[in-house]
């Protein structure tokens, strides 16, 4: 049978499963990656389970996010992190040398590998014909450990480019066209394989800022082929070697098929608050802007901010505006620095960051009050940015420069002609910022370094038959993990201490939760649609657990964090009629009845409103390995039983 690229790199890692979309199916990890605001936490688990070595083919461990050393916290991460990572065999990239996904595509992604991060941004790998996808850290650790991945088998969805881009139109335009097309949640259960004769007018940093952004669909992962664009971009890192051709089999069948002209596409913005809110620069006009930043894991490559640094030659940036920018890593930060590009962003005035993830995750750089900012990045989720009433708009890198300069939000087209940018030869080689791990010999004397912050993970309890509490927190839909957990230069050097981190759970909503769970020892938390989309992180998960959630009820879930909830052994429902969710209250007293039978056979479960007198079905959506995690009490504790 023909079949898909995703399929045919599915069906060579396949463990256990069918390839029956929706049926679990287990995969076989080759590659892992953590960044170090999730990995913290997954090296804690790695290290609970006692495995001497990791046994994937390649795992790296980066410091990218929590760069800012405003006190010892943070600065305490990195050094664990190290330490774990050269005594278990886990190449240690330092801070400075650049965000995990950039880093990882430059130096070593592999077409046709299986990559998995602790990163909702994996399938920036899908720019080179990586199957990569994100998880949560304890399934990055169960992987590192030689672990079986699970996940429903996805449909594929077929998007097809046909044409090329028009002058000042990026790829960053397409990427908001399929966000505009699917929505936030469009991509849930489904891949993205992109094909079309468009396909081959896209260089490698071009297609992987459309995989990135992929995570926005909720997408499991977005994958182009690997051809001689490929070759000559892995040529150019001096990594040939690593090449294999990768396409589609002709006559593959698609789920869905989705045809983009790129002909026709214009410049555009995702509008506050969400990466689906989005229009054409045009149609949204030219509004006033306080901010400009230019970076992320999306928008970093040498290309972009080749691009940024010719429009920005020779000019000012606007004096209503701020403009800063991070290259993605320290091979593009020195290529700058040694071609000159460098100087003419300073020299226009641009703020220059260290390489990392800086403002897109609210390490700094927050905006005014009310103030609106264009950003390069791939989420612009309410309160992210650092300030809560500021206003952020997603946007190509040269829609960002031109309207640092003007002030107002700016079509490039207006420019006049586009500056010529080419893909070096020859990118500048040195990895002397990756540490290799110690040998087998020189681990035994290691020792790992814990800091003070850092706090044992909290774990679940086995399941009983009936579970009545109150309901701490009724949310509409689309409910990001920013807003479950929110980070940012505050809060983010708390992720390896959890009971501190639990102050601020659901603080965007309402902040008298963390306080209110504690006083009645937890209860449920009822959702809308696409419950904790966004990121990966567990920590939308574990805070919750060490304030006593036990189930989440909701029309539907994210992913991800449908995973992380029963990793952490909390129960996650869905109505089985979604006008059930009208009915409850926040307050009301509920009632699980015979849960664990339920979890242990059924697709539903009774839930009884004991302040309505009112009964409801709902869905237990789980394969028999979840069901078991959860009577467990989390994954934890499963693996400890097994
Ligand atoms: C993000 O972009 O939200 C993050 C920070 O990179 C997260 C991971 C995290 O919360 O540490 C992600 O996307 O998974
Ligand atoms: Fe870092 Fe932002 Fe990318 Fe997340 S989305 S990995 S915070 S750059």
């Amino acid at each position: 049978m023909a079949l898909t690229l995703a399929q045919k790199i599915i069906k060579n890692h396949l463990i256990c499963g069918e390839m029956i979309p929706g049926k679990e199916i287990g995969l076989r990890i080759d590659q892992t990656l953590t960044q170090d605001a999730t990995g913290t936490m997954a090296y804690l688990q790695f290290e609970a389970m006692g495995i001497e070595r990791v046994k994937t083919e390649l795992s790296v461990a980066y410091i990218d996010h929590n760069t800012l050393q405003n006190g010892f916290e943070n600065a305490d991460d990195h050094q664990f992190i190290q330490s774990v990572a050269q005594k278990r065999g886990i190449r240690f990239s330092r801070p400075g040398n650049g965000i995990c996904h950039q880093v990882h595509l430059e130096r070593f992604g592999v077409p046709g590998k299986t990559l998995l991060g602790s990163d909702s941004h994996t399938p920036t790998g899908g720019g080179i014909g990586m199957l990569a996808m994100g998880a949560g850290g304890l399934d990055v650790a169960v992987a590192m450990g030689g672990g079986t991945y699970y996940i429903p088998m996805p449909t594929i969805v077929n998007v097809e480019l046909k044409g090329r881009l028009q002058s000042w139109v990026a790829a960053k335009d397409i990427i908001l066209e399929v966000l505009r097309i699917m929505s936030v949640k469009g991509g849930v259960g489904k891949i993205i394989e992109y094909t079309g004769e468009g396909v081959k007018t896209l260089s490698v940093p071009e297609r992987a800022t459309i995989t990135n952004m992929g995570a926005e669909l909720g997408a499991t992962t977005s994958i182009f082929p690997s051809d001689e664009i490929t070759y000559n971009f892995l040529k150019a890192q001096g990594r040939e070697e690593a090449y294999t051709e990768l396409s589609a089999d002709e006559g593959a069948v698609y789920d869905e098929h989705i045809v983009i002209d790129l002909d026709k596409l214009v410049p555009m913005a995702a509008m506050p608050h969400m990466p689906d809110n989005v229009k054409t620069v045009e149609e949204i006009g030219k509004i006033t802007i306080d901010q400009v930043c230019i970076g992320s894991c999306t928008n970093s490559s040498l290309l972009d901010m080749m691009k940024v640094a010719a429009i920005l030659k020779g000019k000012t940036v606007a004096p209503n505006v701020s403009l800063s920018i991070a290259p993605g890593s320290k091979q593009v930060l020195t290529m700058l620095a040694e071609n000159g590009a460098l100087a003419d962003m300073i020299a226009a005035g641009a703020r220059i960051l260290e390489s990392a993830c800086g403002p897109c995750i609210g390490m700094g750089q927050s905006p005014n009050s009310k103030g609106i900012s264009l950003r390069t990045f791939n989420r612009n989720f309410e309160g992210r940015s650092g300030t809560a009433d500021a206003g952020v708009y997603l946007v190509s890198p040269e829609v960002a420069a031109a309207s640092a300069i003007n002030g107002y939000l700016t079509d490039p087209r207006t420019l006049g002609k586009m500056p010529e940018i080419t893909m070096p030869e020859k990118f500048l080689i040195n990895d002397n910022m990756v540490l290799l791990p110690d040998s087998v010999n020189e681990a035994a004397d290691r020792i790992i370094k814990y800091g003070p912050n850092i706090k044992s993970v909290p774990t679940g309890k086995p399941l009983e038959n009936d579970i009545t509490a109150k309901v701490m927190l009724k949310v509409e839909d689309n409910i990001t993990t920013d807003h479950i957990m929110p980070a940012g230069a505050k809060i983010l050097p708390y992720r390896s201490n959890v009971p501190y981190l639990s102050k601020f759970c659901f603080g965007v909503c309402d902040t008298t939760f963390p306080e209110r769970c504690l006083n009645e020892g937890g209860g449920f938390i009822i959702g809308g649609a696409n419950y904790g989309q966004g990121s990966s992180r567990e920590h939308a998960a574990l805070v919750p657990l060490h304030l006593g959630i036990r189930a989440v009820i909701t029309k539907s879930f994210a992913r991800m964090h449908k995973a992380n909830l029963i990793n952490s052994g909390i129960i996650p429902l869905t109505f089985s009629c979604e006008s059930d969710y009208d009915r409850i209250s926040a307050d009301d007293s509920l009632t699980l009845k015979n849960i664990s039978t339920a979890v242990s056979s059924s697709d539903r479960a009774v839930l009884v409103n004991n302040s309505k007198n009112e009964e409801y079905e709902l869905c237990l959506d789980l394969s028999e390995r979840a069901r078991q995690i959860l009577l467990a009490g989390g994954m934890l504790n499963y693996t400890a039983n097994n």
